[in-house]
């Protein structure tokens, strides 16, 4: 496999990026190597600048349902540019878009688009502490929530694939506002009320995890922070920056049937764009400026480019409802993984849930980011690799979810499939 040219570009790009990448996930610091440097996206295929071709399990890190360079985002991105690429005022598109989700959205009367998910998990933490007026935030180990300072405590994603201490820069003052717990451990969260019940805003949580790899909620478990935060007085928020239009079009609080006080929304809803939003009843989002005094902003904040881009993309999911043909066939994905892994001796465990999977290196169950840490990273290193030279790009780090687009085909998750058969055999030999 030809990798000149991208090492090439590395090595510029050490030059002048720290970590030669604008995000550290991308810098392969968990699997070793050196990354890709991308020509071009089409459907599930990702073609580097060497001419290699990858069925990609990434999707821009689930931003991505139509696939790369879906004709109907493209041309309305198209449209939307001859008209200009930002107003600093108010445009049509912003109010089709945010009209869209509050009718998909079972929670959300009002919606507020920023330009990241970290910047709506930010402003959402900002709402709830000033609408509670209380200061702590509980949070889930292995839950990636962006990287407002509040949430680099006990991280998933690339904090936790780099085993990043909580990241330097975090005041301790600030980082001591923050109660982290084991996900799926409703004990460990009546602990966290019992001890500091009054002072705690809100609880922040992935419903669904893709961010420690993949972790379902057990049964009962986001009823039961329900409950607890009614109990409370703390406001609940969901953050579906990865399972809002994925898991579902109503998201994870529509499939398990819980209501958030707040959501957090990006990836999908920005159709490739930078887009985020956060989102829940009137009442506490006119809190949030002009109507209320609870400061938030953003020079780029529904762009016309990246409303119209996020437009076409939910609309397509809301005319195709696809999820439960992408269920079954990420359903098939994560068997056949788990089967390659099997027949050639080694533990695997996985699950799909709408557009989203995961195949964790270990016997399961895997519940919380203690189980998930206890994988054979070095083994996902060499699988990955073995995977990506045969044209396979999975996420390059065991701390993170696979996603299926509707532009993978059933040929393509065969030769997946048939891929890591390969891989899991050689490394068995
Ligand atoms: P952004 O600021 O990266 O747009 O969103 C932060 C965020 C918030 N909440 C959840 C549940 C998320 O998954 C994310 C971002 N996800 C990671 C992928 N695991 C982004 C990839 C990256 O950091 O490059």
């Amino acid at each position: 496999m030809k990798r000149g040219r991208s090492e090439a570009l590395f090595e510029r790009a050490l030059g002048v990026i720290p970590g030669g990448v604008n995000s550290p996930v991308r810098a392969f610091g968990a699997v070793g190597g050196t990354p890709f440097f991308v020509a071009d996206g089409s459907g599930a295929v990702l073609r580097d600048v060497d001419g290699n071709e990858y069925i990609d399990y990434v999707q821009s890190w689930g931003a991505l349902m139509l696939g790369h360079a879906a004709p109907e985002i493209v041309e309305a991105v198209r449209v939307a540019a001859g008209r200009g690429t930002s107003f600093g005022a108010p445009c049509p598109a912003e109010v089709e878009l945010a009209e869209l989700i509050v009718g998909l959205v079972p929670s959300a009367e009002k919606v507020r688009f920023t330009n990241s998910g970290t910047e709506a998990t930010m402003a959402a933490l900002r709402l709830a502490r000033g609408a509670t007026g209380r200061d702590l935030v509980l949070k889930f180990e292995g839950c990636y929530h962006g990287h407002a300072d509040s949430f680099l405590v006990q991280a998933g994603s690339g904090v936790a694939t780099l085993g990043l201490p909580d990241s330097p820069g975090v005041p301790g003052a600030l980082a001591e506002l923050t109660v982290s717990v084991p996900y799926n451990d409703l004990a460990a969260v009546a602990g966290a009320f019992a001890a500091h019940g009054d002072r705690i805003a809100a609880v922040i949580v992935e419903p669904v995890v893709g961010n420690a790899g993949f972790i379902a909620p057990l049964d009962g478990f986001l009823a039961g922070l329900r409950g607890a935060c009614t109990d409370h007085g703390a406001l609940l928020i969901f953050d579906e920056v990865m399972t809002g239009f994925r898991v579902g079009l109503g998201g994870a609080q529509e499939r398990f049937g819980v209501d958030p006080d707040l959501t957090t929304l990006g990836k999908v809803v920005g159709g490739g764009l930078p887009v985020g939003a956060f989102a829940g009843p009137a009442e506490l989002l006119d809190r949030v400026a002009p109507a209320g005094p609870v400061y938030q902003a953003g020079t780029l904040s529904g762009n016309p480019l990246a409303m119209a881009a996020g437009l076409a993309q939910v609309r397509a999911l809301v005319e195709r409802r696809p999820y439960a043909e992408l269920e079954a066939r990420g359903g098939r994905l994560v068997t056949g993984l788990v089967a390659a892994a099997a027949d050639a001796g080694f533990d695997a465990c996985g699950d799909a849930m709408g557009g989203m999977w995961g195949v964790h290196l270990r016997a399961g169950p895997v519940r919380d980011l203690a189980d998930a840490r206890a994988v054979d990273r070095d083994l996902f290193g060499r699988i990955f690799h073995r995977c990506l030279r045969e044209g396979v790009f999975f996420a390059p780090s065991p701390f993170e979810a696979g996603f299926l687009s509707l532009a993978h085909t059933d040929a393509q998750l065969e030769r997946t499939i048939g891929v890591a058969r390969s891989a899991f055999a050689a490394e068995a030999a």
